[in-house]
This record gives C-alpha cells, structure tokens and sequence, in this order.
C-alpha cells in the first residue's frame, strides 16, 4: 500500500524553532521527527512513500531522497498550505488504489499503524478523558459512524489521531470546502468515507501530536525513553555514564562528565570536561557542552555551544544557538503553576510544572543572562550580559 505523509505545513507554532527548518525535520532522537513517521509506515509494509511537501521542501528531499528503507519515495509539492485534504489532492496523481494518510508530525506507535494498515478503510484513533478540544468519533458495531470536530457533548472518548486508511476513490472526494478556519481540512474526506464505506477505527498504544515546542520535548522524551545504552565514541576513563546512554562514533566525553540516561550524545558532540547531563537530554550534532555546565531533560540542537558554567534545564536550543558564560534558565515557577509559552502570540499553559526556555536558531545570550521560565528568544535573539530575561525578545 502506499503511504501519503504529510510534511508541507509551516509549522507556526513551533516558531521560532521553524524558522528554517520544517516541523517534520526538527530532531527526535537519532532522527527528523517525519523519519519516525517513515519509519512506522515502512515497518507496517508501506510499498511506496509519498511525501507532500511544501515549505522547505528540499530540506525534507535531502534526507529522503529517492529510496528510504529500501522503499521508493515520491514528492507531490503542495504550492500553498491550504489545508490537509489539499495536501493530499496534491499526491493523488501518485495513488493508485487504497491508500494511507499519515501526519508527518504525529508520532505513533508502530505497531498500530500495522494494524491500521491492516485494517482497510480504517482510522486511528486513542482515548481522551477529556475529547472536547479535538475530532471525536462516534462508533456504531465496530465501525465509525460518525465524526464530529470539538464537541461540548462528545459521543465517545475516542479522538482522531490524524492516520488513516482511504479507499481508491477518496481521491475523487479530496475537493473538499474550507472549513471555519479556512483550510481544506482531511477530516471531511473522512466523514465522506464514513458515509460511503465501513471505516474501522485502530486504537493505539501511543500518539504525540508535536506541534508547540513543549510537545518536541515530549517527543523526545518518549523516544530517548527507548535507548538501549551504546557507547561508540570516546569516553574519558573518568566520565560516568549511567542507565542508556548512547554516545555516538565521533562524539567525545570528556574526564569528570557524568550523564544520567536516557541520554543521546550525537556524532561531532562533546561533553566537558566536569559537565552533568541528565533526564531525557538529546545533545545533537556538534554540540558543544562545556565546563561545570548542567543540562537536564532538554534538546539541543545541531551546532548549539553551552560552553561554560551554566545550568539549562527542560529547554529547547535551536540550532547554532550560543548560550554565555554564566547563563541560567529557570524553568519552574515559585507559585508551581504550569509554566505558559507564547505560541502564535498567546500565553498557552505548556501543562507541564517544569519548562525553562525556547532558544530560536542563532540566538547567543550574554554572560550571565538569566532567563525566566517560558520566555522564547526569537531567532538571532541577543541578549547583553547580566540581563534578567523576563519576556520574549
Ligand atoms: P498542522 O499541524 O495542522 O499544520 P502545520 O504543520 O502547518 O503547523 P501549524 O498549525 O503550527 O502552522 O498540520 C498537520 C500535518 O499536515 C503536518 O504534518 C503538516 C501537514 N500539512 C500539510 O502538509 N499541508 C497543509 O496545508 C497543512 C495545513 C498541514
């Protein structure tokens, strides 16, 4: 069967860590958050791989190239980002017969999208306690019924989590109207398929939609959480490494570091000497982590320096961000209420009790700079030595 993943959106709320790079291409783990999404279709017996792309489009083709896994991959370029079902009007030319729909930012267990694409017309779906803010989806005898998007009286708790199973002539019903927020939206092809076929709903395991910034930390968590511990690059005699930690060929752990796994060192990375990293800490491509810094349950994007002396805690760096001697992110509140981030230009709760900062590409903070929990630099931000950071710049 072929897989449509869908990998043209802007990623907005994401921003700044979007700024250059897709959302499906920020790092989770070892790889681009859409590989997993690749990965997962390709296990589950995807025969092809056909990717919409759309913004920073050739970023998503350098990695994929022609063949992934061993799997021929396809590009449809959707000129603007108008909405899901557009996205997949774009790869129609491609499909021929029944076909999957993937989410290029939606991580999902693997073994239930097997199911899914074993499934035939179906859709994947995980409970929430509380549906009201998503697609809810109403079942009758093992099939769905019906799907209604936001629900204050929803029918069930089971949400949609955005994979799906078409049938060939769901390409015929991709013109779909805008909806409210004016995007052609893939959740009316599917109450079309509802009505015309029995779609079966595939729970699964586990979902993370990652759209906010908190969210790639979730992401990263989830699947650091499954690294068996491999040390392939050099290690000081006097590192310590504990639990599953996994330094990759040409990362370097220098004499007094200690790492607490799950823990992932990437190639051209090094850490110390006298560094401590813990919790689910992703320290990527040529990163640099220097001297009595301490950085705990973050990710650090390719090329970011925290050189000397400072603490960065449940945070984001993008990419070839540089943090000043002495800086420090505080990332829990002293009324322990949920640590709020500015996404598309509002306060939005991250739910989370701990979250430090959201650091965009390039950015460099002074000496010194001490940065409030749930402020974001934009990218190329500064700030001058000894600042308090207390807003987003
Ligand atoms: P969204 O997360 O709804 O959109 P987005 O990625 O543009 O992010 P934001 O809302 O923060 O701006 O998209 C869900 C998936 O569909 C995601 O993998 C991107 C993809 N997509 C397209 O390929 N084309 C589109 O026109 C849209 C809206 C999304």
């Amino acid at each position: 069967m072929q897989a449509v993943v869908l990998a043209a959106g802007r990623g907005t709320r994401m921003r700044p860590l979007t700024e250059s790079l897709p959302k499906p291409m920020l790092p989770v783990a070892d790889r681009p958050l859409v590989a997993h999404v690749a990965d997962a279709a390709v296990a589950a017996g995807a025969d092809e791989l056909v990717l919409v792309v759309g913004y920073e489009a050739d970023l998503v083709r350098d990695y994929f190239r022609s063949t992934y896994e061993g799997v021929p991959v396809r590009y449809a370029v959707q000129e603007e980002q108008d909405g899901t079902a557009d996205a997949v009007r774009a790869a129609a030319p491609h499909l021929d017969g029944e076909f999957a729909v993937l989410n290029g930012d939606n991580l999902c267990d693997p073994a239930g999208v097997r199911t899914l694409f074993e499934a035939g017309p179906s859709v994947a779906t995980v409970h929430r306690e509380d549906p009201t803010s998503y697609g809810v989806l109403a079942t009758d005898g093992g099939s769905v019924s019906n799907i209604v998007e936001k629900p204050a009286d929803p029918p069930s708790t089971l949400v949609n989590a955005g994979a799906y199973v078409f049938p060939a002539a769901a390409t015929d019903w991709l013109d779909v109207p805008p909806s409210e927020r004016d995007e052609r939206e893939l959740t009316d092809v599917l109450a079309r398929s509802i009505d015309s076929v029995d779609v079966t709903p595939v729970e699964l395991d586990g979902w993370l939609d990652v759209g906010r910034p908190w969210e790639l930390l979730e992401a990263n968590e989830w699947q650091l959480g499954d690294l068996e511990r491999r040390v392939e690059g050099t290690v000081s005699e006097d590192a310590t490494l504990h639990g599953d930690v996994v330094v990759e060929p040409g990362a370097r752990v220098d004499d007094g570091v200690v790492i607490e796994g799950p823990a992932l060192i990437r190639s051209g990375a090094s850490v110390g000497p006298n560094a401590y990293v813990r919790g689910a800490t992703l320290v990527g491509k040529d990163v640099s982590v220097g001297h009595a810094v301490e950085v705990k349950n973050s990710v650090l994007m390719a090329g970011a320096n925290v050189n000397h002396l400072s603490y960065v805690g449940d945070s984001v760096l993008g990419r070839d961000v540089n943090v000043g001697a002495g800086t420090n992110v505080a990332n829990l509140r002293h009324d322990d209420r949920p640590v709020e981030l500015t996404v598309k230009g509002e306060r939005v709760s991250t739910g989370r009790r701990k979250f430090g900062a959201v650091l965009g590409p390039g950015a460099s903070t002074g000496i010194n700079t001490s940065l409030d929990p749930g402020v974001t630099l934009s990218a190329g931000a500064t700030t001058l030595p000894g600042e308090r950071v207390d807003r987003d710049r």
